[in-house]
């Protein structure tokens, strides 16, 4: 029985004064520590692989696609400078003989702040002696603390030579923060690995057990068909789910990309195209025993994802991919995944490759994330129920962790 002083305690934590909600909704988000469900960061053990600093920041793909718009310079020559003149070149198109408006541009002015430095500089000579002095396993532990983010999914991909001799070589201390994920491009997307079904499914079994990745991914392009009569498929059945099924291991799937579209722009020639939302329906339908993570690349799919998510309850959408984490789309998705799925889904990963990108993505994605919660708790309270305090943390924690924690132990 509840009673008087409790419904009395109960009635006093009710958030029923709106500005009061949202200064809740704020706090709590921006201070709840979040799992990064997929990155392309590496731990310092991973020596070249892992990237930081302000000439790695200037040179991300993102920067040069749009460096390349506005900087009267041929791509073959672009891509003969060394990466530091490349960093130069970024800098100096887009934050000084222009303003830094695009979400890319943005996002190192974000990350200079957080250090104190000058957003304005005429050059890099600050940023560079600052991050240079940096101790690297400090930086690490400084960055994760700025973003407030607990742990980050890395991108492994075991057929690559220089990560695969790491994964080999034993003698590194893995650092708890960062989780593994085998990455199946080269398996799925290319002929480049080949076997017996036997020899591959053997192949993942070893691999699994030197990473004990938390699950196995793989980027498909727009045109990705399932059932279809092709290698992907055959590998898919044969090699790649049942493995999953057998390990527990989730399948993360990141649909809808077109791989080269303009390839003088090296790894920023990516393009996106929209994809099939029904042939996820059919992955999952058919394997219901295997938990799959999804995320599409275009934003006409997202709609479709959010309804296929309704009806299949081992499909968790995740992410604003790419293109999509963008204030304004980030926004969109945000709210159309809570209204069609309340909190049972992934607002965001990173996908950030070098290590300061934490500081922007999720300071950027927080806002958005924030905003879309705060109106929904409103509309809950124009409708006549109002949110406690711990009922924001509980769903916060849901969203930021706990559905991936769930996804992964299931
Ligand atoms: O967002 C990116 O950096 C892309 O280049 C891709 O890495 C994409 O996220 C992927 O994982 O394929
Ligand atoms: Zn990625």
């Amino acid at each position: 029985m509840v009673t008087s002083t409790e419904s009395r305690t109960k009635f006093a934590d009710l958030l029923t004064h709106r500005s009061e909600l949202r200064a809740r909704v704020e706090n709590v988000v921006n201070s709840m520590a979040v799992t990064d469900v997929h990155t392309h960061l590496f731990p310092l053990e991973f020596n070249e692989l892992c990237l930081y600093g302000i000439d790695e920041l200037l040179t991300y793909h993102y920067l040069t696609a749009e460096t390349l718009r506005s900087a009267r310079i041929p791509h073959d020559r672009f891509w003969q400078m060394s990466k530091t003149d490349r960093a130069e070149l970024v800098w100096q198109t887009l934050f000084v003989e222009n303003s830094p408006a695009s979400e890319a541009a943005r996002g190192i002015v974000t990350v200079l702040d957080a250090f104190g430095l000058d957003t304005r500089a005429e050059n890099l000579a600050e940023a560079r002696a600052f991050f240079n002095s940096r101790r690297l396993s400090e930086h690490i532990d400084h960055v994760f603390d700025i973003a407030r983010v607990s742990g980050v999914v890395m991108t492994n991909d075991p057929f690559d030579e220089t990560e695969g001799q790491i994964w080999k070589s034993d003698d590194f201390g893995a650092d708890p923060r960062f989780k593994s994920a085998l990455r199946l491009d080269r398996l799925l997307n290319t002929n480049l690995v080949t076997g017996t079904i036997t020899d591959l499914r053997h192949s993942l079994d070893e691999w699994i057990a030197r990473m004990n990745p938390v699950y196995m991914g793989v980027s498909l392009p727009a045109d990705f068909r399932f059932p279809a009569d092709n290698t992907r498929d055959r590998l898919l059945r044969d090699v790649v789910l049942p493995t999953a099924k057998e390990h527990g291991l989730p399948m993360t799937l990141m649909v809808g990309v077109r791989r080269g579209v303009n390839p003088l722009l090296r790894e920023a020639g990516d393009g996106v195209g929209r994809a099939d939302v029904t042939s996820v329906e059919r992955l999952c339908g058919e394997y219901q025993d295997v938990n799959f993570l999804a995320t599409f690349l275009s934003r006409e799919n997202q709609h479709e994802l959010c309804v296929a998510a309704r009806k299949f309850n081992n499909l968790m959408p995740f992410g604003c991919w790419w293109f999509l984490n963008n204030p304004s789309i980030v926004s969109e998705i945000t709210r159309e995944r809570l209204e069609l799925l309340g909190m049972s889904f992934i607002p965001q990963h990173s996908d950030a490759r070098v290590l300061e990108q934490l500081i922007y993505k999720w300071k950027h994605a927080r806002e958005e994330i924030a905003a879309a919660l705060a109106d929904s708790y409103e509309l809950l309270l124009s409708s006549g129920r109002a949110v406690t305090a711990e009922e924001i943390t509980r769903d916060v924690n849901r969203l930021f962790s706990g559905n991936f924690g769930d996804w992964i132990q299931r």
